[in-house]
């Protein structure tokens, strides 16, 4: 295969970034893209120089000429799409989460394994080269063993009872809210980064506003921040804004909070890692940076160059020292990845893939159980 034809489903917030993204990978065009209409699919194919634009994903399933599909749609939709396009013998990158539930997943999952078709999930979040830096750390042997995993995803954009988006409506984003939404991210950079697996976890759910008001006209992700939403409908919430977990992974322990509603925190990842030979601390809002914690020497603070990074971490980095790398590129990082992984059909992928998703799907099944019954409860392997 020479060249990758691949298209994109979903023009909002995701679909942008992916068509942006897709740009710099090698061997791949981005031959159609689709949307909930003709109208905004031609706004967005006259943005990135896509010729082919439709207000209906089907035909992009039933266009045989192209090899890969992107699923940067709202949520409930990710399994109908992700199928069909398996069942097309199409690979697919997927937005998280993978699913609604853990049976869809699974089935998502084993599906791309009968039809050796590659499932990529985004939680790119892995892919700043300062977490690589963490994870090549850990396998060095650099943290010693694994003692304490700490950290939280907080943001604010949903702090007032007037912010709405789909992922309020429990039909589009399913059960949960905020662990689905961003606490999945912080799941899989912690045991992405600590090699160990979360194996039970003791959850507490709150709602803060238990009616928010919906835009009669809808509206896209962080779109409520930039101004008034017209009319509104006053719609009970059932999902929740905040979220803490204690968990354990086997003999270490674990604690993170997820939350939409902390004033001031924008996009808040932190992953505090502390082993029995040293600690580090990351966060996505100076994604740059990385806190490098001793016991009987001085602590440092590495700033990102990758001279300075670990080889592994290196390939990474695309750009030197002090000209900053974001959230965009990871993206690229994992899109590189997944493309070079169908290009060659031998390479055993290093990214994020379905069992990553389905993963997700069973932390977030078992949070839900203990906070419902307010217990601890075993997350299956
Ligand atoms: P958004 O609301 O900004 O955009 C979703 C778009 O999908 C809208 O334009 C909507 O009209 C379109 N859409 C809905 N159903 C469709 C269909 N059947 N066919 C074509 N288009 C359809 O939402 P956002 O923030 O882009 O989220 C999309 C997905 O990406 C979600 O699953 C979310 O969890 C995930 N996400 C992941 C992020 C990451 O860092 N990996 C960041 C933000 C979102
Ligand atoms: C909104 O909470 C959001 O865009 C999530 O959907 C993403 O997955 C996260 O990366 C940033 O925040």
């Amino acid at each position: 295969m020479s060249r990758i034809r691949t298209a994109v489903i979903g023009t909002g917030f995701m679909g942008r970034v992916h068509l942006e993204a897709l740009r710099r990978v090698e061997n791949v065009d981005v031959v159609e893209v689709a949307a909930t209409s003709l109208k905004k699919a031609k706004a967005a194919g006259a943005g990135y120089n896509i010729l082919n634009v439709t207000g209906d994903w089907k035909d992009v399933i039933n266009d045989p000429s192209i090899d890969a599909v992107h699923v940067a749609t709202p949520n409930a939709s990710h399994h109908m799409i992700a199928k069909a396009a398996l069942e097309a013998g199409k690979h697919v990158l997927c937005e998280k989460p993978l699913a609604m539930s853990v049976a869809e997943a699974q089935e998502l999952t084993d599906l791309a394994a009968a039809k050796k078709l590659r499932g990529g999930l985004c939680h790119n979040l892995r892919y700043y080269p300062m977490v690589q830096q963490i994870r090549a750390m850990r396998e060095a042997g650099a943290l010693g063993e694994i003692l304490v995993v700490q950290g939280t995803y907080s943001q604010d954009w949903m702090l007032y009872e007037s912010d709405w988006n789909w992922r309020v409506d429990p039909l589009v984003s399913g059960p949960s809210r905020v662990m689905a939404d961003i606490g999945s991210h912080f799941f899989d950079m912690a045991e992405h980064l600590s090699g160990l697996k979360v194996t039970e976890v003791c959850s507490d759910l709150q709602i803060f506003h238990p009616t928010r008001k919906q835009p009669k006209g809808g509206g896209e992700s962080f779109s409520g921040k930039l101004g008034a939403a017209g009319e509104t409908v006053d719609t009970k919430v059932v999902t929740e804004d905040f979220g803490a977990t204690l968990f354990r992974m086997g003999k270490a322990r674990g604690t993170m909070t997820a939350s939409q509603v902390s004033a001031g925190r924008k996009n808040g990842l932190v992953m505090e890692i502390y082993g029995t030979k040293g600690g580090v601390s990351w966060s996505q809002e100076r994604p740059e940076e990385l806190w490098l914690g001793h016991r009987d020497a001085p602590n440092q603070f590495l700033m990102k160059d990758p001279s300075l990074l670990d080889e592994k971490a290196r390939a990474f980095a695309d750009y030197p020292g002090g000209h900053a790398e974001g959230y965009p590129d990871t993206h690229k990082q994992l899109y590189r990845r997944f493309y070079a992984s169908i290009a060659d059909p031998t390479l055993t992928p290093d990214y994020p893939q379905f069992a990553d998703g389905l993963r997700q799907m069973k932390i977030l099944d078992a949070e839900l159980a203990s906070h419902k019954n307010r217990a601890w409860v075993s997350v299956p392997a």
